[in-house]
């Protein structure tokens, strides 16, 4: 059985009384790659997050959202088809869901069956295993592609590029071939300051291309279910010098229960291997001290990035007059350490507290 790290879902379901009317509500579906609740709404402190917070303030927190199992592909493919993962088979991150469930209906498919427009942008399913019957239109990603999984054979893509933003993500693709064709090589540095603009880096692009497609869809007068896909605060913990500066080196402390707890199992720890994945990080033996204050400060600036890419796709929303009518969901695909439990990443089944 496989469970579980805190998840973060928030719903502004605003205003109440637009469920009741004759007209259906539009979804924004925004999905968060790596966050753990160190987000205002939830109480923690250091958090810079206005824009989740505002969204918070006129909706619903979950307090109480648990993933059905702590990695990418597993959690999100549980999200979109509602099975979990010893149905769908994806315990891992490269099987399609399909496989196993061929004729599972997805939430934006069962959407789109209802008349929805259904659009994404950037990372919804885990890469390379986007859904053809989901969407209406091609899936677009901030790296130059747009993916059109054939609505029968879903192993089937058409790929049209254009010019798009260089991601840390390889191109979706090829990724998966090169997990199916052995050992990844070491990536870049896990975390930086970006010398780049918001637009320049993929959540800044996802947020410009949700801005443009926002007024697209409410000329077209369908009911449209959006869904839009940030990277961010997925390692590496990369962006611009601004919202690290929201985060001054002297505030970052290590977390507060670094050890692993007392008699806990071996099988519930792993080395920190995705970490070590990248190219600053020793292949082995502990991450320091001086690492581990840098990780947990580029993690915080890397939310406050995302959050500033959301702002501007909610304050889109707003200028266009489409809040009254639209139902907006945020989560997260699974929770994160940060040095608690002498982990870092994800993986794992403890539970998070008092960030
Ligand atoms: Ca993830």
């Amino acid at each position: 059985m496989t469970t579980m790290r805190l998840t973060i879902l928030l719903a502004a379901l605003f205003p109440l009384l637009a469920a009741f009317s004759a007209q259906p509500l539009n979804v924004l579906f925004i999905a968060v790659d790596d966050l753990r609740p160190d987000i205002g709404c939830y109480g923690v402190i250091h958090a810079k997050t206005p824009n989740i917070d505002r969204l918070a303030a006129r909706g619903i927190v979950f307090d109480k959202a648990y993933c059905a199992q702590a990695v990418c592909s597993p959690s999100r493919t549980a999200i979109l088809t509602g099975l979990r993962p010893d149905t769908t088979k994806v315990w891992d991150l490269d099987t399609h869901f399909r496989d196993a469930q061929p004729d599972c209906v997805t939430l934006p498919q069962h959407f789109r069956m209802n008349g929805y427009h259904t659009v994404g942008l950037g990372k919804l399913e885990h890469h390379g295993f986007e859904d053809g019957p989901s969407w209406s239109e091609p899936r677009w990603f901030p790296s130059g592609q747009m993916v059109k999984v054939d609505e029968q054979d879903w192993t089937k893509h058409t790929v049209t590029l254009f010019e798009g933003v260089k991601s840390e993500f390889a191109n979706p693709l090829e990724d998966v071939a090169k997990r199916k064709g052995g050992k990844a090589g070491k990536k870049g540095p896990s975390f930086e300051i970006s010398p780049k603009t918001d637009d320049e880096l993929p959540d800044g692009a996802v947020a410009a291309e949700a801005v443009k497609r926002l007024a697209g869809l409410k000329a077209a007068g369908k009911p449209f279910f959006f869904g839009v896909g940030f990277v961010k605060p997925h390692l590496p913990f990369t962006c611009p010098q601004k919202y690290w500066d929201l985060y001054p080196e002297a505030s970052i402390q290590l977390a507060a229960n670094a050890q692993r707890p007392k008699d806990a199992p071996e099988p519930a720890f792993h080395n920190n291997y995705e970490l070590r994945s990248y190219g600053t990080v020793p292949e082995n033996g502990p991450i320091s001290d001086a690492m581990a204050l840098k990780l947990i400060r580029g993690y915080r600036a890397c939310v406050s990035f995302m959050d500033a890419q959301l702002g501007r796709v909610l304050d889109e929303l707003d200028r266009l007059g489409l809040r009254e009518n639209t139902l907006i969901v945020l989560w997260g695909d699974h929770g994160y350490h940060l040095g608690e439990n002498g982990l870092f990443t994800k993986m794992t089944n403890f539970l998070l507290e008092n960030l």
